[in-house]
C-alpha cells in the first residue's frame, strides 16, 4: 500500500481534507496517534472502462493518508517520533493560506511563505542530524581498516550534508539508483517526494482558478515552489466541504463556475500518486474492472505478482493491449480482428493504462 503523510501547522486544515479524501466509509483506524485512511485515486480510463463492461464491481487504485490526531508533535517531529509516520512514501504538506480571524493561527498571523519554509527547515534539521551521526560512525569504522564501501557511503553522506547545510532539501539533489538505495534506509524526510496543498481562502479560489502559478503568486510561494522542487495544489478546504455535498451534476456545475474541472481533493490524491512515480495497469471482465498500482518501468512478471503470488509464479505469458484502441474499438475481440492485442514475455515493461489478461500455469 503506498502511503503518504499529511504535515503541517496545527489549523492549516490537515484533518479537514484528511477527512474528506479518505471516505467516511473506510472508517479511521490506527494506533494511539495517528488516523489512517484510505482514499480512492480518480481515473477517468477506469470509468470508461466501467461502462464498457457494466462489471459487478467496480476497484480503484488507492493510496493511504495518515494524519495526527493530537498536535502535541508537529512537523518533522512527528515524522521521526509518531509510529505510522515513519515509513511514509511521501509527505503532504499543508499551507494555511485561508484567512478567517475565527481560527487561530499558531504564529498569529498568515504567512504561506513562511510557514512553507519553517516546516522545510524542520525537515532539513533533522536530517542533518541522522546524516551528521551517520558520518561519525563511519568515520570511526574506516580507522579501524579501510573499505571502498564504506568510503563511497562516506562521499555521498557527505554530498548530502553539504546540501543539508545549504538548506537544500535532499529532494533536489541528483542521485543514482545506487545512490538512492544506499540512502534508503536512513528514510531522509527532506527527501522524499512532496506535495504542497495550498489552502487558499474562499475569496481567492475563483481568481487562482486551476492556474497554480497564479494561486502561487497570491499566497507568495512562487519562490519557494522553485527552490523546493516539488508540486503543488491549490484548493479551499472550506469549499471542499461543500462541494462534497452536492451531487454529481452540481457538483461539477459548481466547480465549472470556479474555472475547475476537477475537485482539489482528487487533484491531492492523483498528483500523490503521481509524485510516488506510480501508474496503473487495469484488468477488465464482467465480474470486475479494477486499476493496479505499480511502479514506472515494472516488468510484466512482476506486475502480476500485485494480483497474486500465484499468477506471478506460473507465469506463462501478458495478453496485453493499450487503453486507446480498447476504448476506440470497444472491445477486446475487435482488437484482435486488427492484431492490437500482443503478446508479451515476463521482461515486457508494462505501460501506463496496458489492459492485461496474465496467462499463468496452476
Ligand atoms: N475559513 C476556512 N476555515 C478552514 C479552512 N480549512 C480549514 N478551516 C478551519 O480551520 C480549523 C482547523 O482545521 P483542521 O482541519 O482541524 O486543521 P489541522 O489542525 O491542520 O488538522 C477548523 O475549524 C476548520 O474548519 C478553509 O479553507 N477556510
Ligand atoms: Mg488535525
Amino acid at each position: 500500500m503506498l502511503r503518504a503523510a499529511l504535515i503541517g501547522f496545527p489549523s492549516s486544515g490537515k484533518t479537514t481534507l484528511f477527512q474528506l479524501m479518505t471516505s467516511a466509509k473506510d472508517a479511521p483506524r490506527g494506533k494511539g496517534d495517528v488516523n489512517i485512511g484510505i482514499s480512492r485515486v480518480p481515473d477517468p480510463r477506469l470509468d470508461v472502462l466501467t461502462k464498457m463492461y457494466n462489471p459487478k464491481k467496480r476497484t480503484p487504485a488507492t493510496i493511504e493518508f495518515t494524519d495526527l490526531i493530537a498536535q502535541a508533535r508537529t512537523g518533522a517531529q512527528a515524522l521521526v517520533d509518531v509510529a505510522g509516520y515513519k515509513n511514509a512514501d511521501a509527505l503532504v504538506h499543508v499551507v494555511r493560506a485561508f484567512r478567517d480571524p475565527a481560527v487561530a493561527h499558531p504564529s498569529g498571523s498568515i504567512d504561506p511563505a513562511r510557514d512553507a519554509q519553517a516546516m522545510e527547515d524542520e525537515l532539513i534539521l533533522a536530517d542533518l542530524g541522522v546524516a551528521e551521526r551517520r558520518l561519525e560512525r563511519i568515520e570511526k569504522d574506516l580507522k579501524k581498516g579501510r573499505s571502498s564501501e564504506l568510503e563511497r557511503e562516506r562521499d555521498l553522506v557527505q554530498r548530502c550534508k553539504t546540501a543539508l547545510e545549504e538548506g537544500k532539501p535532499l529532494r533536489t539533489l541528483e542521485l543514482t539508483g545506487d545512490d538512492r538505495k544506499l540512502l534508503r534506509g536512513f528514510q531522509f524526510l527532506s527527501a522524499k517526494p512532496l506535495l504542497l496543498v495550498i489552502n487558499l481562502d474562499e475569496d481567492d479560489l475563483a481568481e487562482a482558478g486551476s492556474s497554480i502559478d497564479r494561486a502561487a503568486a497570491q499566497t507568495g510561494l512562487t519562490g519557494f515552489l522553485a527552490h523546493a522542487a516539488t508540486r503543488a495544489v491549490a484548493l479551499c478546504a472550506r469549499i471542499e466541504l461543500e462541494i462534497s455535498q452536492l451531487e454529481g451534476d452540481d457538483a461539477a456545475a459548481f466547480l465549472a463556475d470556479l474555472g475547475l474541472t476537477e475537485s482539489g481533493l482528487d487533484r491531492v490524491i492523483r498528483t500523490t500518486y503521481e509524485l510516488l512515480g506510480y501508474m496503473s495497469f487495469f484488468t477488465v471482465g464482467e465480474d470486475e474492472c479494477r486499476a493496479w498500482s505499480i511502479a514506472r518501468e515494472t516488468q510484466a512478471q512482476l506486475a502480476a505478482g500485485e494480483i497474486h503470488s500465484d499468477i506471478q509464479r506460473g507465469f506463462i505469458r501478458a495478453e496485453v493491449v493499450g487503453y486507446e484502441p480498447l476504448t476506440s474499438r470497444g472491445s477486446l475481440a475487435a482488437c484482435r480482428d486488427h492484431g492490437e492485442v500482443r503478446l508479451e514475455g515476463k521482461e515486457y515493461i508494462v505501460q501506463d493504462g496496458d489492459i492485461i489478461n496474465f496467462r499463468h500455469a496452476t
